[in-house]
């Protein structure tokens, strides 16, 4: 097969929050998809047309393209003429990437060749992980090669997904995109898949650039909020008020602070930027400190509410929001939620209710802990003596501000002002 072979049929390995939305607008583009999850319930769910999940629009979407047959979900690999991978790259006790689930996944995938397939890392990774993925692929099928235009070529690229949790089903269309090949033919290869789908501007380059360039974007966000962080810890000393600080000085015409928090959280800003430290350690200096500044803030307002609630015999506190940002039911490296599971363990005189309206049960890290339980908005202010805002979902910015009288309010987003 050669590059100029359209590509029919899609295998999607790991149907997460990029890889499920992924599938589901390549089948609603027209392409027979398949796709892998290790877990059973993900794979019968989708297969029912429901989303595992929360995100806006999705839902509509996959049931339509389930429902025409176009897409469906497995635990097994399938034969396909590409392959999108989009599964979890964490990082180990040293923040380097732990690949185990790209290698995994390139496994599955090597048995299933037969020449001129196209497959892509979609998953965040540290730069050379593209090429690791080929190597994994041709090690276990050496009869194979990534020359380009021959009878048994194979086509290696990376696509770093660049969504918004929350807006996924929009900017996975209106995006531009980034795509690197370890080939010049697979990268043209990616971008004629990707155009069925997205309608951004697809801008070719090399793997490893490709890999850089998405650790880069999050690393930039990541310092920024840093700024901001390290800004709101410094003005609390000093008695100033960050969020107007911020306000004022954003005024300026180019000075645009991102806005401080509890600490940033999700599967992206807080781990990407250490795959480049991990890459170039005695280089990424600043990318470094940045992250340092954002994980040290969930202690800090930790030490503020134990502090508060050192004044109360049997202190209730309402900790409003454990997803890592608004809007949204991901808990993944969320701040709020280790906030919260932290209050539960230190306050052991004390009860914590946990606000969260985007779930219906309390994760598994509060297992164990009979003093939180997960409650409703009006009944944990009112049952509480401290308010701990620390996600701006909806509902709490709509919230009636005159239940919150005669309570301590510790607002880190600064919702309430
Ligand atoms: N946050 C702040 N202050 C801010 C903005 C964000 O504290 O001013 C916090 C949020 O509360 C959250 C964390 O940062 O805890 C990250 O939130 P986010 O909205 O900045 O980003 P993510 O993680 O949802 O998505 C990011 C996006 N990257 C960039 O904006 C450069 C998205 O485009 C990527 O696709 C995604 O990472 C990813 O998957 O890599």
């Amino acid at each position: 097969m050669s590059p100029s072979v359209p590509l029919e049929t899609v295998g999607v390995i790991g149907l997460g929050y990029i890889g499920l939305p992924t599938a589901a607008v390549l089948a609603q583009a027209g392409k027979r998809v398949i796709g892998v999850d290790v877990k059973q319930s993900s794979v019968d769910s989708i297969n029912a047309g429901e989303v595992p999940f929360v995100e806006e629009g999705l839902e509509a979407v996959l049931a339509g393209v389930v429902a025409q047959g176009k897409l469906s979900a497995q635990l097994e690999t399938p034969e396909a003429d590409a392959y999108i991978v989009s599964v979890p790259t964490p990082f180990k006790g040293d923040h380097d990437a732990d690949l185990s689930y790209i290698e995994a996944a390139a496994a599955g995938i090597a048995p299933k060749l037969s020449g001129g397939e196209l497959i892509v890392l979609e998953s965040t990774a540290p730069p050379g992980a593209t090429e690791h993925m080929a190597k994994v692929i041709l090690d276990a099928r050496p009869e194979f090669t990534d020359e380009p235009n021959l009878p048994n070529s194979l086509y290696f690229s990376h696509a770093p997904e660049r969504v918004l949790p929350g807006r996924i089903m929009i900017e996975m269309v209106d995006n531009d995109r980034i795509i690197g090949g370890t080939t010049r033919e697979a990268a043209v290869l990616n971008r004629d898949l990707y155009a069925s789908f997205c309608r951004g501007e697809l801008l070719l380059t090399d793997a490893k650039t490709a890999e850089m360039a998405k650790l880069t974007e999050n690393a930039f966000r990541d310092v920024n909020i840093a700024f901001a962080n390290e800004l709101s810890i410094i003005a609390e000393r000093q008695g100033v008020d960050v969020w107007e600080l911020i306000e004022l000085a954003n005024h300026h015409p180019r000075v645009n602070i991102l806005q401080p928090g509890p600490g940033v959280g999700g599967h992206c800003i807080a781990v990407d930027p250490w795959f480049i430290v991990s890459a170039d350690r005695e280089f990424s200096k600043l990318i470094a400190t940045a992250r340092t500044v954002n994980d040290s803030k969930p202690e800090l307002v930790l030490e503020k509410v134990l502090g508060r609630a050192d004044r109360f015999k049997n202190p209730t506190v309402a900790a409003l929001g454990i997803a890592f940002k608004a809007n949204i039911d991901d808990l993944r490296e969320s701040p709020s939620k280790d906030i919260a599971v932290s209050l539960a363990d230190r306050l052991t005189d004390g009860t914590v209710l946990v606000v969260e309206p985007n779930i219906e049960t309390l994760p598994h890290e509060f297992d164990g802990k009979a003093n939180a339980e997960l409650a409703e908005l009006d009944d944990a202010v009112e049952r509480a003596d401290i308010i701990l805002l620390m996600v701006d979902h909806d509902p709490f910015k709509e919230f009636d501000r005159d239940m919150l009288q005669e309570k301590v309010v510790i607002d880190t987003k600064g919702l309430w002002r």
